[in-house]
């Protein structure tokens, strides 16, 4: 192919820095190819979208056997020879990989973090507040094109993507269509969900009020759902290596509404009338480990900070004191959240919590507990002089102190943490503890205490919270709900453990949902474009589900091994490996260790290493230490100090204070078993609604706007299925193109025009491409021949590799052309 002219010599090619990067072909033979790749500075190419600031070119040649169809991608190109940058990459003549990646990266260095692939939302983190991004002009702009605006076409035409034509649709939705709603937001640690989440439930609450009462005001519950997000913060969100206000645990918020009847010609509305919170996996081993960069809870710096009359209510032992002063906080860095200090939250925390009820008495209980996570760090102990079998507490003042704190008896506490007592047949004996086992319960005591607090105040948000107690008439209401999910995104580390296992396996869970949402609006789009559906397949992740969640699964080994007696790690790892022998996704190897074993998963393989999950999956407080934490005068530890950790909030009953079921057998209670059960009633109710998708993308570790590392920003879309949403939607016809764009673009290909012209634009199309697409023509198992593309009623739908053959016969014309003005200017010079 010649050099210049046509469009088809702007290419893609692989590259190990930067993943993929523009580069001009010069000629291809069968098996290679030759480019010519422009030069940048490396920190100039990662900022700007590489189509400009070349500072020379180099010569390469590369393998086509390296690239899809033995293809190098093409770049999209305007007519000026420029990249192509769209709103929405389904619009992308040339879908794939690399075209995404610098669509993306086009529109992030112009501070547009918003894109779209058709119905899912991309939200690029701009690492800066984008203050006219989210402007009440914006957001009033979006409800009244989107909700308010009548009109038979897709609301979305015209305007840029936003998060806000998510919000303001599944308002619509809901409001007009009377239709539960839910958002899906993912992505990983630092890309942005939670942001995204909070910017999406604030414009949710504007678009609800009403639009012709001008004087409506936020109602109180309205404002008590809104501030329960930086209480939750708070205590469940910690400063992170990847993020300084990282949440610690998932969240799923329900939304409810009351449907309001339209009148004097207005269309009805759906007014928020409450909320309901189920929360998932909070990361319970964050309170007793300190790292040097990352911190434990916001909550404790919160407390710390205070002032010291604050501190002498709550308990005098923490006046004066510092994070230094306790084990479990350390030195830490002061850090920022929302530009305010941990002192400047602690009186904004205090106000959100008398917002749920939560003041006076039960604000003190409160924090004492959380003084008591404390203290239980500053415990010692260590082998009793006269029997080293035995312990004892070397600490006297803090654990007297300690015991003053949770109101208990101190002999009883001492007792718990020093003996452990055995039951068999019947009979009841003690036996002493080791210094170090002491040590390590409490630990799991003050890991249980913050895991119970989280809990207790998720129900009390709940209580204050939702329809059932607080809107009128909210127990017998029935009308509808927006779900906001705000969840770990798909994780992948050179060491992979119990946390990354269950962290997968959700995303496996949601993966699957979103595929078949996927599959079904790309079956709408065909049957609307008349295409035959024959064409279109896609494989999914059930057997990836099967491995873990099935009969013979993982989850069922490891419950086993937690109620075998003896049950360990290593048995659990050789009976899953036995048991799913023959199944491809999971993986093998001889050169791993005893403990390891690994997962195809959908967004790549993941290697786990088995090591404490059967005592992570069991994670019970021991038997002594839990009855003394249920006699204490704290109401917390006292009351909610259950081994079911599950919140299971998803009907009002569940505000009911207390545990809510007896453990009726261990592998019933396992962590693994109640996140099961939990994802199992997520996936239900997301059955009700219809989902909606935002992928949240970091497109730098480094935390700087403007800037884009390409590897790290691809293996994000490719772990949040966008690669995979594109391949399903483009699995039989990659490409496609308007018949006015087609007809614009290839008329001059038509080089044996049929006589008497032709009936329509759809036929002089058709009998352009049968022309030159013959030999992409295959038979289908049904005998009827499948052509190399499919003409819909108003696109026209390519094979892989035709447009590109169109592209190629283009240039060849421009070739001829070329040489023929040359001839011409030769004979005029
Ligand atoms: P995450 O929820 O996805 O991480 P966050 O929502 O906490 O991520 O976002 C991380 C940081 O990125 C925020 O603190 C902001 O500084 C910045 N940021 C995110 N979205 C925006 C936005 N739309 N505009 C401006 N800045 C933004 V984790 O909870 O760690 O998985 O566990
Ligand atoms: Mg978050």
């Amino acid at each position: 192919m010649a050099d210049g002219g046509g469009t088809s010599n702007n290419v893609y090619i692989r590259s190990d820095e930067f993943a993929w990067i523009p580069a001009r072909l010069v000629s291809q033979d069968k098996d290679t190819a030759k480019v010519a790749i422009p030069q940048y500075e490396a920190e100039e190419f990662i900022m700007s979208d590489g189509g400009k600031g070349a500072v020379g070119f180099k010569s390469a040649v590369v393998k086509l056997k390296d690239y899809p169809n033995h293809t190098l991608p093409l770049q999209n190109t305007g007519k000026d020879g420029a990249l192509l940058e769209v709103d929405d990459m389904v619009d992308l003549p040339y879908l794939h990989e690399a075209a995404i990646l610098f669509n993306l990266k086009a529109r992030h260095v112009k501070a547009l973090p918003y894109s779209r692939v058709s119905d899912i939302v991309i939200a690029v983190n701009p690492y800066q507040w984008l203050t006219e991004l989210y402007a009440d002009s914006v957001r009033m702009h979006y409800a009244k094109k989107i909700v308010w605006e009548k009109s038979d076409r897709d609301p979305r035409i015209g305007l840029p993507p936003h998060i806000y034509e998510v919000s303001s649709l599944c308002y619509k939705g809901l409001a007009l269509n009377k239709e539960n709603q839910s958002i899906l937001v993912s992505g990983e640690s630092g890309a942005g969900k939670t942001e995204t989440v909070k910017i999406c439930m604030n414009h949710i609450a504007t678009v609800q009020q009403d639009p012709n009462n001008k004087s409506d005001e936020e109602s109180l519950v309205v404002k008590r759902i809104l501030d329960s997000n930086p209480l939750l913060e708070a205590f469940g969100n910690a400063k992170t290596r990847r993020n300084d206000n990282s949440s610690r645990f998932g969240k799923y918020i329900m939304l409810q509404f009351n449907h309001i009847p339209g009148k004097d010609g207005n269309p009805p509305r759906a007014e928020m009338a409450g909320s309901i919170s189920e929360v998932y996996l909070l990361e319970k081993s964050r309170v007793v480990t300190n790292e040097d960069i990352e911190r434990t809870y916001h909550a404790f710096y919160q407390l710390l900070d205070s002032a010291d009359d604050v501190k002498k209510e709550i308990w005098k032992g923490l006046v004066g004191k510092n994070g230094e002063s306790f084990r479990y906080v350390g030195p830490a860095p002061e850090v920022l959240v929302d530009k305010m200090t941990d002192a400047q939250w602690f009186p904004m925390v205090k106000e959100a919590l008398a917002l749920v009820g939560i003041k006076g008495e039960s604000f003190l209980t409160l924090w004492r507990s959380i003084s008591a996570c404390l203290q239980l760090g500053n415990l010692d102990f260590a082998p009793d002089p006269s029997d080293d079998e035995k312990t004892v507490i070397t600490s006297k003042t803090e654990f007297t102190d300690f015991c003053e704190l949770v109101g208990s008896d101190e002999k009883l506490m001492e007792l718990a943490f020093t003996e452990r007592t055995i039951k068999t047949r019947g009979e009841e004996y003690k036996v002493p503890l080791k210094h170090d086992i002491a040590r390590e319960s409490a630990d799991a005591f003050a890991k249980e205490i913050y895991a119970k607090v989280f809990l207790w105040l998720v129900r009390a948000i709940n209580d204050a919270t939702c329809a059932e107690n607080n809107y009128p008439g909210g127990a017998n209401l029935t009308y509808g709900l927006i779900g906001l999910l705000d969840i770990f995104g798909f994780e992948s580390f050179p060491i992979n453990g119990f946390e990354q296992m269950c962290i997968n396996y959700c995303n496996e869970k949601l993966q699957q949902k979103f595929t078949k949402d996927i599959f079904a609006a790309v079956v709408e789009e065909y049957k609307q474009e008349g295409l035959n559906l024959a064409d279109i397949k896609y494989d999914d992740n059930s057997d990836v589900l099967g491995l873990i969640e099935g009969k013979l699964g993982l989850i069922k080994q490891l419950n086993e091994e937690c109620v075998r007696p003896k049950g360990n790690d290593g048995a659990f790892v050789s009976k899953a490996l036995k048991s799913n022998k023959t199944v491809p996704c999971l993986i093998q190897k001889r050169t791993f260790g005893p403990l390891e074993f690994g997962i195809h998963h959908y967004a790549g393989p993941v290697i786990y290493r088995a090591q404490d999950f059967v005592t992570r999956n069991t994670d019970t407080l021991p038997g002594d230490i839990k009855k003394a934490a249920e006699a204490c005068k704290n109401e917390i530890l006292a009351k909610h100090l259950s081994n079911n950790s599950s919140t299971n909030t998803t009907s009002a009953k569940a505000t009911d204070k207390g545990p809510k079921r007896a453990r009726s057998n261990l592998s019933a209670d396992t962590v693994m078993t109640q996140f099961k059960n939990q994802l199992t009633s997520l996936m239900t109710g997301l059955e009700t609604t219809k989902s909606r998708y935002i992928r949240c993308v970091k497109p730098n570790t480094v935390k700087r706007k403007l800037v884009m590392q390409h590897i790290t920003t691809l293996e994000q879309l490719r772990c949040a299925g966008v690669v995979a949403a594109v391949t399903i939607s483009r699995s039989a016809f990659p490409s496609k193109l308007s018949h006015d764009e087609f007809k614009n673009r290839y008329h001059m290909l038509n080089e044996a025009k049929k006589k008497g012209g032709y009936a329509s634009k759809q036929e002089e199309i058709e009998h352009i491409c049968e022309q030159l697409l013959k030999t992409f023509e295959t038979t289908r198992k049904d005998g009827t021949i499948a052509k190399g593309f499919a003409m819909g009623k108003t696109k026209i739908y390519f094979k892989a590799g035709c447009l590109e053959r169109l592209e190629g016969s283009l240039a060849l014309i421009w070739d001829k052309w070329a040489i023929k003005c040359q001839k011409i200017a030769r004979m005029f010079l």
